[in-house]
């Protein structure tokens, strides 16, 4: 399995995934400044020209909420996933789509200053870290003690925040960006 890689990238929240999951796996390193992520070979990989992009064999996956789904259910052994029977497994689904689908424009849109118009489909950011702290509820994960993909990219989210030095969130979700960053194999930027 490769992972196409730049340590500047979203492409460390698969490596994350990767690790927990004690997947065996290669680095591809994409050197953005040479525009390696938009040669032809690579659109081959990703479409669109972005990292992160997974290669599987045959199977070539792109977007991260896709990727950590595909990993997730590739790798139950890890147990990240709730099983597709399982009575978690929509809630899951839920928010690991969550997580990109509108957390991540919801937190672009405050980091940017940008304003949130609904038609664009997510909410403010605010709303969307009260959806997230009402997830969590007592923790420590979002499913309890079960610690899950939904973890690695919803929590994420909040490890990028803290990166680009944004004001604090809540007390409970800045306790749980420390849980994630405890765990030793935690995402680690720019490495
Ligand atoms: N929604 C996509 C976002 C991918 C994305 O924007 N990747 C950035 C790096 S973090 C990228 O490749 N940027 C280079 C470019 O667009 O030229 C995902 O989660 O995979």
């Amino acid at each position: 399995m490769k992972l196409y890689f730049n340590p500047q990238s979203r492409a460390v929240t698969v490596k994350w995934m990767l690790d927990e999951c004690a997947a065996p796996y290669e680095l591809v390193p994409i050197d953005f400044t040479k525009r390696e992520h938009k040669t032809a070979e690579f659109l081959k990989i990703n479409p669109a020209g972005k990292l992160p992009a997974l290669e599987d064999r045959d199977a070539r996956i792109f977007e991260t909420a896709a990727i950590c789904l595909y990993l997730g259910d590739k790798y139950a052994h890890a147990n990240l996933a709730p099983a597709i029977s399982a009575s978690e497994r929509g809630r899951y689904l839920s928010l690991m789509v969550y997580s990109t689908s509108q957390l991540e424009p919801a937190m672009g849109d405050s980091l940017l200053k940008v304003e949130t118009l609904a038609q664009r489909g997510w909410t403010d950011f605010e709303t969307a870290q009260n959806v997230v702290e009402g997830e969590l509820g007592d923790g420590p994960y979002l499913f309890g003690d079960w610690f899950t993909a939904a973890d690695i990219m919803i929590g994420s989210m909040f490890i990028w925040k803290r990166i680009f030095g944004a004001p604090p969130s809540s007390p409970a979700i800045e306790a749980y960006v420390d849980r994630l960053l405890a765990r030793p194999k935690a995402m680690k930027f720019g490495k």
